[in-house]
């Protein structure tokens, strides 16, 4: 075995890491607790807010979810969770037994917002609770239930261009809706049953389009429910059933919201990725949604979120312009995108991708290619001067299954292993959000257990594999990481506090898979961190 001890084969990049909360670049964007029923707005400070119920864990059953909390981003990437605005403890009218906080919605009207809950009475019948603050995720406070509301659930507040405010809501899977009074308290004369919403089960959302309203809704999809919408002229229907544009997840609820930001338009709806599949330990997602020319939905395409070149202000990935799809770019056309072209300072590129920058407009000039991670472009000497921008698919695509240690199942990490036991669950060495999003992180007075993978190669292939190490000041010992016979250590003594990337081409010669692995040094005392794993065929 080829041991190349305490050599640094390729210093690509140190990034020094910066850390908000929950930064997600894939779904699903809450981690650290269960989440469902997402409704989705963007208010007037710009941000994007979502408004989920909470799911209890272990998980339990319905009758247990309580605790709304408030996630709020400004690039899709970046989540903030602004705590708990409510629990059932502080709704005086309802249930002794607590819990039963179901989908809630939330609404901004004449400089008030409205979060309108679904929870038991103290009879056990649904109403519609209404909290109320003048900021959008805090100091909320209870106002009483809304008139006309009793029992019903899944409460969805539309308002319309014209400021009048609409109360869709469930009753026996059906769905109704009517006006709503200026005070947003009571319901102008009755609710009614909504025409057209065909096969609804339960979680209205409605949104409007180039004068178009959408009503989206799970259906009653054997199993597991998928997700259908319904078109039309008027906020109150009939609505022409346009039948099913999101399939069915691994749990059997699909709730969800629409919601544009930014030029694009996201379906918010939620999985059991983070639980393997539990009903009751739900987690929100997002994905893109595009419309045909008729106004039509298409079919959502539910992968791992937004995965595109970002393009940052800032060297520490903070402060972002925003995300460019695949595509040439000109000067006019990032300006559109509110990208400014002379003042982008760093990018990052998920795998998969490749950005080529030009000096002048059309591709023209001077050019930079950028296949890594993370580029600082200060450190390369051409921040700040760059005219257009081509988006292209990498051909060196990672073959490392999540090389950047997002979560799979709760406390695991999707497709590493816990070497010695041969068990998934890993959650001892759990990383934090160190390196922009997960890094995995060992911390112990001891040598942690090897965690691995084996990644399917070529034989007689030409591969390029990387990795980007750090350990931090105090520790003693090294820090490992090797795939198939080559290896790569940081050690405390020679480099701590500041990632440092290693890399380096081998050929796999007789072999069709490589097992790499993310150890320490025998001796090793203090905290470590691994991430950006990658290895790419080199052609
Ligand atoms: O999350 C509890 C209930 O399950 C919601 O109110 C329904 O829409 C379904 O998701």
């Amino acid at each position: 075995m080829k041991r190349t001890t305490q050599v640094l084969f390729s210093v690509l990049i140190g990034v020094a890491g910066s850390v908000q909360a929950a930064p997600r670049r894939s779904n699903p964007i809450v981690s650290h607790r269960f989440t469902a029923d997402a409704s989705a707005h963007v208010w007037n400070d710009g941000r994007l807010y979502v408004y989920p119920s909470s799911d209890t864990s272990p998980p339990s059953s319905y009758r247990t979810m309580d605790g709304y909390h408030v996630f709020s981003t400004d690039d899709m990437i970046t989540w903030v969770d602004h705590g708990e605005i409510l629990h059932s403890r502080d709704v005086e009218w309802g249930t002794k037994r607590g819990g039963s906080m179901w989908a809630p919605d939330c609404a901004y009207k004449n400089g008030t917002y409205y979060f309108v809950f679904p929870h038991k009475n103290v009879e056990g019948i649904w109403e519609l609770g209404v909290a109320t603050s003048k900021s959008p995720a805090s100091d909320f406070k209870l106002q009483g239930t809304i008139k006309g509301g009793n029992t019903f659930c899944d409460p969805c507040i539309f308002i319309d261009h014209d400021g009048q405010a609409y109360l869709y809501a469930v009753v026996k899977a059906k769905c109704y809706a009517a006006k709503l009074k200026d005070n947003m308290m009571e319901i102008e004369g009755e609710m009614v049953h909504q025409q057209g919403v065909d096969e609804h089960r339960e979680g209205p959302f409605v949104f409007k389009r180039k004068g178009t309203y959408y009503m989206i809704y799970p259906d009653h999809h054997k199993g597991f429910n998928e997700m259908q919408y319904s078109m039309s002229d008027s906020p109150l229907g009939p609505w022409e059933p346009k039948g099913v544009f999101v399939e069915h997840t691994d749990v059997i609820t699909m709730h969800g919201s629409i919601v544009e930001y930014k030029g694009q338009w996201y379906l918010f709806y939620h999985n059991g990725s983070l639980s393997g599949g539990h009903a009751t330990n739900r987690s929100i997602c997002f994905d893109r949604v595009f419309f045909n020319e008729d106004g039509t939905l298409q079919m959502v395409k539910q992968t791992l979120g937004v995965k595109l070149p970002t393009f940052h202000q800032d060297i520490n990935y903070n402060r972002m312009f925003g995300t460019l799809d695949i595509g040439t770019y000109t000067t006019a056309d990032l300006e559109k995108y509110g990208i400014q072209n002379d003042a982008i300072s760093s990018l990052e590129l998920p795998s998969g991708t490749m950005v080529e920058c030009f000096e002048e407009d059309n591709g023209k000039g001077k050019s930079w290619r950028f296949e890594e991670s993370f580029i600082d472009l200060g450190k390369l000497g051409c921040d700040n001067t760059f005219s257009s921008i081509k988006v292209s698919r990498n051909p060196n695509v990672n073959l490392v299954p999540n090389g950047s240690f997002e979560k799979g199942v709760e406390q695991t990490i999707a497709n590493w292993r816990f070497a010695r036991r041969g068990l998934r669950g890993i959650s001892r060495n759990l990383g934090s959000a160190d390196h922009g999003y997960y890094a995995l992180c060992f911390e112990g007075n001891w040598a942690m257990l090897p965690v691995t993978q084996t990644v399917a190669v070529e034989s007689d292939a030409t591969y390029k594999v990387s990795v980007s190490l750090k350990i931090d000041p105090d520790s003693i010992g090294q820090i490992v990481f090797s795939a198939g016979e080559h290896s790569f250590e940081l050690d405390a003594a020679e480099k701590a506090g500041e990632w440092v990337r290693f890399s380096e081409t081998f050929n796999s010669g007789k072999q069709n898979s490589i097992s790499i692995s993310c150890s320490t040094s025998k001796d090793f005392k203090g905290t470590c961190c691994w991430d950006g794993v990658a290895m790419i065929e080199q052609k």
